[in-house]
Parts: C-alpha cells; structure tokens; sequence
C-alpha cells in the first residue's frame, strides 16, 4: 500500500483534496467504462447497486495507490459507505450550483471539520474541460455555509466562481478525494460534442479517532505549524495534531477581546472560524461554556465543538459542572 507522505497529509489539511492515480492500465478503465455504459444503456442508473452490478469497481477503491491515500486520511478501520453514486454527464448538461453534499437530504447546521468522511471520485476516461469536469472550491470543507441551501441574508462568497476554482481535467483513472464538506459542483457539458462522461462517487467513513498518524510520517513534521493555511491556521494546526492523536496545545494567552471582535464583526468565513478555533483553544471551560450555550454565530459553536472533541476530559469536567447543582 502506498501511503500519503507528511506533505500530502498537509495539502488536504488546507486544501480539502488530493488527486491519486491508480495503478491500474488503461484497458481496465476503457472495460468499466464501457460495462457501466451498457448497465445505464439498458436498465437506467441503477444508483447505489452500481458496485454489486459492475464488481470491478472494488478494484479501483482496493488499490494500492487509492487504498493508501484512504488510509492515509481516514485510518486503517476505515468503512465504505452503502451510498455511490454514478454521476453521468451528458452533452447538453447545465452547471450545476455550486455546493456542500447533504448528510442523506439533511441540513445539518454542525459539520465535523476532522476528516471523518469523505468522497472518492473516479474518473473511467480522460475528462477534459468541455466534457463537464467536477469544479471544486480549495479551502472550502470547514466552512458551515453550503452555498446552494444557504438563506440570502447571509453574505457566502462561495456561491460564485472565483480564479481559484478548480476544474478536474484529469487522465483516465484519476480519483479525487475530497473532504465530505468541499464545495463543489458538476460543470456544464456544450451540447452535442461528444461522449457522456461518467464519474463514480463511493463514500468513506473513519470508525476510530486517531490515535497516531496513520500515514507515512516523518517524526521531524510533528511540529508542523500550519501557517500555509493563512486565516484557517488556527483550524489547520488542530486536525494536524488531532491526525497525530494529540490534544491541541491550551493557549491560555490568546487574545480574547481582539478574537471576540473579529467574531462578531468579520464578513469572512476563514476569519471567523480561525478565531473561533484559536478561542476554543484557549482551553478556558468558562469560556467554551459560554459559547456553547450562547446565541452567537455558528462558527462559535463550530469551533468550540470541534476543540471540545479534541478534549475528551475537558468534556466531562463541563459536563459535570453543567449537571451538579
Ligand atoms: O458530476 C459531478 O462532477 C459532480 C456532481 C455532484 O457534485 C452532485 O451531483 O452532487
Ligand atoms: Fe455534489
């Protein structure tokens, strides 16, 4: 099995992606392109029994290359999810919204900002720009906003295009893995010009919180600082040490005031949840207690959650303060 380097693990930490090539040949692909062609051709898609109709499928998601990179993010007890999906692409298709996937039709106000779920979509043929790639919007996966549910008096900035967009043009074989909660959308296919273009979907599911790194991990990394991630620094450093089974480090003198304003005040999304970490993180339970129970924006909540999950004895100081009179 191949397992992702420090780097790699660093680049989905922020980026909320990772493109991996199978080791499977050409032959392989153009077999279940045309296998899956034929299914739909005749009995339409058949949804989640794409992988028990077209058994090859499991071939992709068990090799070493994909496996490895699984592993990598989600630890070795890792569970595939009965849900898949064939996205099928035809010429003539429209853009679709750009957007968070939904948990099965709910909208959940919480995410988990740890990398307990994600997507592996893979890619039978060569997808190039005109054929509808799946566009994906980097940085994205913590945010709480999904920008196609989202109410009009909520400024999101994530629901239009911007230069730093990705388009996944890619070869024959190609899987993206996404964090469950990119921003993300299928792109427009110009009518009559070719080929459907086929995407499958599978869904992955952590079963264990980290208790080491479970990638190819270099000791000399263990104090990465995560300071690529700009305003999502905060955000970023505490997956790093939740992947390497760590609590965050308390820091008892982060400074509040200054935090609170840019809670309350910032129209950006990464500010408000880097602060919102950076505060949580302050380990000060009177302070996590507040939040959790205050009326504030959800990014509050969504830091203070996440961190608290980061400290299971914390947790049960809290809750026991919550439940003796
Ligand atoms: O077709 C694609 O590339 C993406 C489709 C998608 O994101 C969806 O239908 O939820
Ligand atoms: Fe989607």
């Amino acid at each position: 099995m191949t397992l992702l380097t420090d780097q790699q693990i660093q680049s989905f930490l922020i980026n909320g992606f990772i493109s991996i090539e199978t080791k499977l040949d050409k032959s392989f692909h153009d077999k279940i392109y045309e296998d899956v062609s034929k299914v739909i051709s005749k009995e339409g898609n058949p949804g989640n029994n794409i992988y028990p109709r077209v058994k090859d499928l499991l071939k992709v998601y068990e090799d070493d290359n994909i496996k490895g990179a699984i592993t990598s993010i989600l630890g070795g007890d890792y569970i595939m999810q009965p849900h898949r999906f064939t996205h099928i692409t035809k010429p003539g298709t429209k853009d679709q919204l750009w957007h968070k996937d939904s948990y099965f039709g709910f909208k959940k106000e919480l995410r988990y900002n740890q990398p307990w779920n994600v997507m592996a979509m893979y890619y039978p043929q060569d997808t190039t720009q005109h054929m509808g790639p799946t566009a994906i919007k980097p940085k994205t996966q913590y945010g709480m906003i999904d920008p196609k549910r989202c109410p009009k008096e909520i400024h999101n900035q994530h629901s239009k295009s911007s230069p730093s967009d990705i388009f996944f043009n890619c070869k024959a074989g190609s899987v993206l893995i996404i964090h469950y909660d990119l921003v993300h959308r299928g792109t427009q296919y110009a009518a009559g010009t070719g080929p459907q273009r086929l995407m499958f979907k599978f869904q992955f599911t952590r079963t264990k919180a980290p208790i080491g790194p479970t990638w190819n991990h270099n000791q000399e990394q263990r104090d990465w600082d995560a300071k690529d991630a700009k305003e999502l620094q905060p955000v970023v450093k505490c997956m790093w040490d939740w992947m390497l089974g760590e609590t965050p480090i308390n820091n008892k003198d982060a400074p509040m005031k200054k935090l609170k304003a840019i809670l309350n005040n910032s129209k950006f999304e990464e500010e408000r949840l880097g602060a919102a970490y950076q505060f949580a993180c302050s380990g000060d339970i009177n302070c996590l207690l507040d939040i959790i129970q205050s009326k504030n924006n959800v990014e509050h909540k969504q830091g203070a959650c996440s961190c608290f999950s980061q400290h299971v004895p914390l947790i049960q100081i809290v809750l026991f303060k919550l439940l003796t009179p």
